[in-house]
């Protein structure tokens, strides 16, 4: 079990023991980073040598997990750069009980200011991957336009006016950036559920582990088109519901008629974001399957520009939608609506290069959003080895106002930038893929004139 804030010893013997795995043994040992003083920490790795990459930090942060061992952080050590991987203070315990936007936000500038604050580093460049990418690209959206940025009418839970102080980076590199929690969570609704207080009543026409309705266990489902159509609506119902009733109990906290008077426990049986509860597109790898347009390819024996398919492999044969610890969003009114609520309609469909009917601007973390706010270098790169790697093209056809933008893919690599062993057709078909997808990396960040 890992603890919310763990203690200096516990982490440094994780990231001894990464360093003696000869992952990064001819680099300096990380440093730990108490930044904030409140028990967050940060790894600190610095290169061997001081050279102009050494003078840009690299700024890594995840919305929920504990990225202080995250692969980038030895991947662009070893490049020269100096790189910053910072915990955050979300709860550590799995349950994924304490999220809270406004606090992502917070915590975030609070170890970009810090690193760039060093004496020696002249420029920063944030890298988020996956939701921490969603997060980053709200982040910089924010740092750089104010508080206007998030309290829009088109939000569901406007922000406050203390996210007017958060400091931009002077770029932004987005690896498997997700949709966003938010998105991930809709994602994850189960519209087979008929009663919010009871995850044991389900309506089985509507479960995507349903035989009748397409599901083949462990293999490629084909899902019927009846079926897609009416779960993609029943979706949206289910979504309309549940956020109805939180506005509804919203308003009776503020009228004083809560349980309590600033918030209340809110759970969501079988909605929890995380990737098990992803429905359709874990089982039918048809869904989000390849890219709209044509971009670079990035293989082991060099470099193609093509429309770019997903290889990953069928997943989510385990119907855990009855588990409250696996598939239950445990969170609280306010903080669902603040970080996890978005608003679809009845236009919603998953396709095979996208979706329609989502409202991405309803929520505070969907970067296809916030990413039009950002201005400053843009890199996008997905992973085809799994689905998030669409979002890659989405953001990147979203970023109007950079006007330095790139986009890549690294053929095979897994969600993680590890090499996909499952979707190799032969071994060693994908090559490195850690090494691909940070050489690609590292020559963006040096290229003159961009930032050194
Ligand atoms: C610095 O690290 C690089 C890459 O890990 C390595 O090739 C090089 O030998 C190291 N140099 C020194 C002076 O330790
Ligand atoms: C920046 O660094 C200086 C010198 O180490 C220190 O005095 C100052 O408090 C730091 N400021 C911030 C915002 O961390
Ligand atoms: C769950 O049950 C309680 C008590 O009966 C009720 O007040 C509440 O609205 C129900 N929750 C939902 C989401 O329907
Ligand atoms: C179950 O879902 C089907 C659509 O798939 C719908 O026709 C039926 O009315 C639902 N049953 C209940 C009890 O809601
Ligand atoms: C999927 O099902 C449809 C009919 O619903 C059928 O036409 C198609 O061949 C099936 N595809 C596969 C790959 O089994
Ligand atoms: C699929 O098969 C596995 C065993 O291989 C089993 O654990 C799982 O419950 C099955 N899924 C469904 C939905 O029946
Ligand atoms: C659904 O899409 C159609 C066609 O693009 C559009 O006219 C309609 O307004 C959309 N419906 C909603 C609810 O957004
Ligand atoms: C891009 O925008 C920056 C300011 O954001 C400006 O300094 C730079 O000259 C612009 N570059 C080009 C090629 O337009
Ligand atoms: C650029 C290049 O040569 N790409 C090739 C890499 O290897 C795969 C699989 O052998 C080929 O399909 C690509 O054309």
């Amino acid at each position: 079990m890992i603890f919310s804030k763990p203690s200096t010893l516990a982490t440094l013997a994780t990231l001894g023991a990464l360093v003696q795995d000869g992952f990064a043994a001819q680099q300096p040992l990380p440093i730990l980073k108490d930044f904030d003083e409140t028990g967050v920490l940060g790894g600190l790795y610095r290169p061997n040598v001081t050279s102009e990459r050494s003078r840009l930090g690299i700024y890594v942060m995840h919305a929920e997990q504990d990225y202080t061992t995250f692969v980038a952080c030895t991947a662009l050590q070893e490049r020269g750069f100096t790189v910053f991987c910072a915990n955050n203070e979300a709860s550590k315990s799995g349950y994924m009980s304490d999220l809270n936007f406004e606090d992502m936000m917070t915590q975030a500038s609070t170890g970009l200011t810090w690193l760039r604050n060093q004496s020696y580093i002249d420029k920063t460049v944030i890298l988020g991957h996956s939701g921490g990418g969603a997060m980053m690209a709200a982040y910089q959206n924010i740092a750089e336009n104010g508080a206007s940025a998030c309290n829009g009418p088109e939000k569901i839970y406007p922000c406050s006016d203390s996210m007017n102080d958060l400091t931009p980076a002077d770029g932004l590199m987005l690896l498997d950036a997700n949709y966003g929690i938010s998105t991930m969570g809709f994602l994850s609704l189960n519209p087979a559920i008929l009663d919010e207080n009871n995850s044991h009543k389900q309506n089985y026409s509507l479960s995507v582990w349903n035989p009748a309705n397409g599901f083949s266990n462990n293999t490629q489902c084909n899902y019927t088109a009846d079926f897609r159509s009416r779960f993609q609506k029943a979706v949206v119902a289910r979504n309309n519901r549940i956020l109805k009733h939180a506005q509804t109990r919203l308003k009776a906290i503020e009228a004083g008629e809560g349980m309590f008077s600033d918030d209340e426990p809110f759970t969501i049986p079988s909605a929890l974001y995380l990737g098990p509860n992803n429905l359709i597109i874990n089982q039918d790898v048809r869904t989000l399957h390849h890219t709209t347009y044509p971009w670079t390819l990035l293989e082991k024996n060099g470099t193609t520009k093509q429309i770019i398919p997903s290889v990953r492999v069928p997943s989510g044969w385990t119907d855990i939608s009855e588990s409250w610890e696996e598939a239950a969003v445990k969170t609280t009114i306010r903080r669902y609506l603040s970080t996890l609520a978005i608003r679809a309609n009845d236009n919603f469909t998953i396709q095979a290069d996208g979706f329609t009917g989502i409202d991405f601007d309803s929520t505070q973390m969907a970067p296809v959003s916030s990413i039009k706010g950002v201005s400053v270098p843009l890199l996008n790169m997905g992973m085809t080895g799994h689905y998030e790697y669409l979002n890659a093209e989405k953001i990147h056809l979203a970023a109007v106002k950079s006007n330095d933008t790139a986009i890549a893919f690294v053929q095979g690599a897994e969600h993680t930038i590890n090499t996909c062993i499952e979707c190799e057709s032969y071994p060693g078909e994908f090559g490195n893929t850690v090494v691909t997808c940070f050489n690609y990396v590292a020559d963006w960040l040096s290229k003159s004139g961009r930032f050194i």
